[in-house]
This record gives structure tokens, C-alpha cells and sequence, in this order.
């Protein structure tokens, strides 16, 4: 298979306004692709060995050189990166530049431990820019609209990732970040944003506020909401859309790969389509590191073929979901990833049962009497795992209650998901709101030593 490169198939280095629409590199035929993604990987390959000396030296372990990768298939003899690799390697020792060559750093919270630090040169955020633009217009989002950005802005990747992916479609962009949430809600009436751009749990805290301030955010000009960087069930989306009034779209990304806007679903929402031009996506089992035949279920690998200042070889995301490559409605010939059901570090085993927090979200958002806002507390009793729910009850629902519905609860988390919860219903507002990320487990088992 001969060599094809990103200026044969019409897409060269420029930051054209249109690229993010490009027919061709969407719609491209397979074939045309798995030669576009050859030679990506073999640069990929190229730029870790000879810029990144852990990645030369887990190269040579294994005997691989770069030019032995001559078929996609010789991915799966390229050894696994782990986040755990980026925190050793802290600050930049696993970047493929030096530091005055890059334009931007961006970090994780380093909540447990050293941050994870990721860098970008100027061709890096263009491409991001690009790719954040293409998500937003599969999605539906047009050149023009108001696109209100709830994402936060700083370290974390969502906020400025939308951000430029906004300008970059040629949308109207107001960088509001997080938190402030009245003035959210005023600001989406009085400026008529057409799309929202929030992690779905803040989504839901807006609601909230706007429910609190006597405002139906279903009579405002929001059509589409591009909600991510958490889990969130199909539960939860039915929720937003009602309250919100708008589509509710799902998108997908990680700081360590590039940001959000690694894949998004598309207006016909089965599934998001992971843009296979700059990135490999496998799904391998976590314990022995096979990679599982297409539409089982398993822990994400993925690999870029573009990126400049931190090439990924094969890093396992611990996220959890299947790969479908049926052909999508849309036209769209790019694989897709499904719904992410959480992170293997994320999943408990109650036990012997495996359970992910949205398939409690789930049981609870069926119940009428409870809002969607809870934490999951896991605790150890004697050697077993004990895990109980709060979760807040509708606004209305009176206090006398709530034994009656924890007890409703309760049972439907049994009978639904096969374990068995102790549920505590508690008053509207009770469980802290995140402007990010909602924290849905509190783990108050002993640390392992
Ligand atoms: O959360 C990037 C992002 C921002 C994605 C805005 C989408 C929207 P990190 O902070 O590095 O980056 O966290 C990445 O968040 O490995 C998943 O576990 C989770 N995640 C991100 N998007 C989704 C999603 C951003 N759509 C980690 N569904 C990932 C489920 C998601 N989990």
C-alpha cells in the first residue's frame, strides 16, 4: 500500500476555516484511510522514538524499531502507555519537544498525586481547534450561532478546547466558564445562545437555578447541548433534554490525547464517531491486555497519529465501551465509540457484582420522586463492601416521605443492578453541586497500604 499523505487527500497544513467540514476526510473511504492512518502511525512511532526516552527504551524492550511497523496490525505489538508513565516522567519528560517550542500547557487537578501534564506546540492546538470545530458541527452547531461555553477555563482542557473549536467553526462564543449560575441563566436568555457546553451534571445545576429564579430554560433559544467529560447515562440525557429543552449531544475527550473533541456523536446520536484521521482506537480487556473483537466491551486504548509535542502510544484511557464500524446514517465512514459506561477505576464490585455509578443514575432518574442529584458512599463492613445512595428528593416532595421512597429506591436498585443499597433520601440542594465534574462516589473504604 503505497504512502498517502494529508495533502493528496486535500488536507494540508492550513488552517483553512472550512477544514473542520472536509467531505473528504469524513466521509473517506476505509482503504484511503487505513493508508492514511499507516503513515500517521509510523510518524507517531517515529517522533516517540527519537524525541521521548521512555518511549525509545519501551521500544527496544521490545524489539521494536520504527520501521517495523509496516501494517496497522503491527499496532498491537507496540507496548501500552499508562497515566501512571506521565506522572513519572513529571514535568515534561514525556514530551517529543523541547519546552520553549511549545504554545500551551494544560494539567489535571493532581487530586491523587502529582499532576499529569500535557503540552501542545502551535500545530497541536490547530488541530485541536479543527477537531473541536468538526465535533461541533457534526453535532449540528453552525457558523454563527451563540455558543455558550460553561466548560471550565484554565488547566482543565474542556473550556479553552470548546472555546477554540468555537471560533475556529465561526460560532459566537461566550467564555463563561463555570460557576456564577444565575448569571448563566440570565446570560443564555439575554444573548440567545443556540448552543450550551457544560459537563451534564453542571447542565442540570443550571436547571436548577433557573427552576429557583421562576425561568423555563425550554422557552429560551438553546437547540444543542455539548455535554462531556463525565459519565452520564441515557437516563440523564432524557432528563436534560426535558428540562432544557434542547438536544442533548455527547462528547468525548482526554486531556492526555488531546482535549475534548477526541469523538463526538453526530446528529443521528448512536454512538461518536472517534476521528480515526489523527487517532487509533482499540479496545482491549484490562486484565490481559488482548484486544477484543469489535462490540465487546472493554477498556479503551487509543493512539495519536498527528500530535507533535506528546505523541500517545496505545494509552489505555480505563475508559470502558464498545467500538462499533457499522456505517452510520450520517455517511460518516469513522468508527464509533459507545457510550462511555465509566472508568474501570470507577467500577465497584459489590459483592461480586460489577457495578458503574451510571447504572445507579439510571435506576434513580426513573424515579419520579427523586432529582438526579446523589452520591454513591462505599464503605467497608468487616471484609465486605457496603454501598448506600443519597440522593436528593424532588423540590415539593414532603419529608414524611422519604422512608417510603428510599425503601421504593431500594428496591428497584436490587431488582434493576442485583445489589443491595441502603438509600437515603435527603432535602433539595443537599448534595453539593459541581460547576465540573460531579463527584458520584465517595470511597471511605481503608486504603490499601
Ligand atoms: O474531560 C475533556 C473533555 C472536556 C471532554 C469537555 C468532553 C468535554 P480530562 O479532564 O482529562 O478531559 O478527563 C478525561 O473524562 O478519560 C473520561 O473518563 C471522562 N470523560 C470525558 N468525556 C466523557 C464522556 C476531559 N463523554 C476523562 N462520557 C475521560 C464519559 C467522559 N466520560
Amino acid at each position: 500500500m503505497g504512502a498517502i499523505t494529508r495533502a493528496e487527500v486535500g488536507m494540508g497544513a492550513s488552517n483553512r476555516a472550512s477544514r473542520y467540514l472536509h467531505p473528504a476526510m469524513e466521509t473517506m473511504p476505509r482503504e484511503k484511510l487505513a493508508a492514511l492512518q499507516l503513515a500517521g502511525l509510523r510518524g507517531s512511532v517515529r517522533n516517540a522514538y527519537q524525541h521521548v526516552p521512555m518511549h525509545r527504551a519501551r521500544l527496544d524492550a521490545a524489539g521494536i524499531a520504527p520501521d517495523d511497523v509496516r501494517t496497522l496490525a503491527d499496532l498491537q505489538r507496540l507496548p501500552f502507555t499508562v497515566k501512571a508513565d506521565l506522572r513519572e516522567h513529571y514535568p515534561f519528560g514525556m514530551f517529543a519537544r523541547p519546552c520553549h517550542e511549545l504554545a500551551r500547557l494544560h494539567a489535571s487537578s493532581g487530586t491523587t498525586g502529582k499532576p499529569t501534564v500535557v503540552g501542545y506546540t502551535r500545530q497541536d492546538l490547530s488541530t485541536w481547534a479543527d477537531l473541536m470545530a468538526r465535533s461541533l458541527a457534526a453535532a449540528g452547531v453552525r457558523p454563527g450561532d451563540v455558543v455558550h461555553n460553561a466548560y471550565g477555563y484554565g488547566l482543565f482542557t474542556g473550556g479553552l478546547g470548546a472555546h477554540y473549536g468555537a471560533e475556529r467553526l465561526g460560532a459566537v462564543v461566550v467564555p463563561m466558564s463555570g460557576g456564577s449560575t444565575e448569571r448563566q441563566v440570565a446570560l443564555i436568555m439575554d444573548f440567545r445562545a443556540r448552543v450550551l457546553c457544560a459537563t451534564p451534571s453542571y447542565a442540570l445545576a443550571i436547571a436548577d437555578v433557573a427552576d429557583a429564579q421562576g425561568v423555563d430554560l425550554r422557552s429560551s433559544a438553546l437547540e444543542i447541548g455539548m455535554f462531556g467529560a463525565e459519565p452520564w447515562s441515557q437516563a440523564m440525557r432524557c432528563e436534560i433534554e426535558a428540562r432544557l429543552g434542547l438536544k442533548a449531544v455527547d462528547i468525548y475527550g482526554l486531556s492526555e490525547i488531546m482535549g475534548p473533541g477526541v469523538a463526538c456523536e453526530c446528529e443521528c446520536r448512536v454512538g461518536l464517531h472517534g476521528w480515526e484521521d489523527h487517532f487509533l482506537f482499540e479496545v482491549i480487556d484490562p486484565e490481559s491486555g488482548r484486544v477484543l473483537p469489535e462490540g465487546e466491551a472493554g477498556e479503551l486504548v487509543i493512539t495519536t497519529l498527528t500530535k507533535q509535542a506528546l505523541p500517545m502510544l496505545r494509552y489505555r484511557t480505563r475508559d470502558v465501551t464498545r467500538l462499533s464500524s457499522e456505517r452510520c446514517d450520517c455517511g460518516r465512514t469513522h468508527v464509533r465509540i459507545l457510550r462511555i459506561t465509566g472508568r474501570n477505576d470507577d467500577m465497584l464490585i459489590i459483592r461480586g457484582v460489577n457495578v458503574y455509578p451510571s447504572q445507579i443514575e439510571a435506576v434513580l432518574i426513573g424515579r419520579p420522586a427523586v432529582a438526579p442529584h446523589y452520591q454513591i458512599v462505599v464503605q467497608r463492613q468487616g471484609s465486605l463492601d457496603q454501598v448506600s445512595v443519597e440522593v436528593e428528593a424532588q423540590p415539593g416532595v414532603p419529608a414524611d416521605m422519604f422512608e417510603v421512597i428510599a425503601r421504593d429506591v431500594a428496591h428497584h436498585i436490587k431488582s434493576l443492578i442485583g445489589i443491595s443499597a441502603d438509600v437515603f433520601i435527603k432535602t433539595p440542594g443537599a448534595i453539593p453541586r459541581s460547576q465540573g465534574k460531579a463527584v458520584r462516589v465517595r470511597d471511605l473504604r481503608p486504603k490499601e497500604a
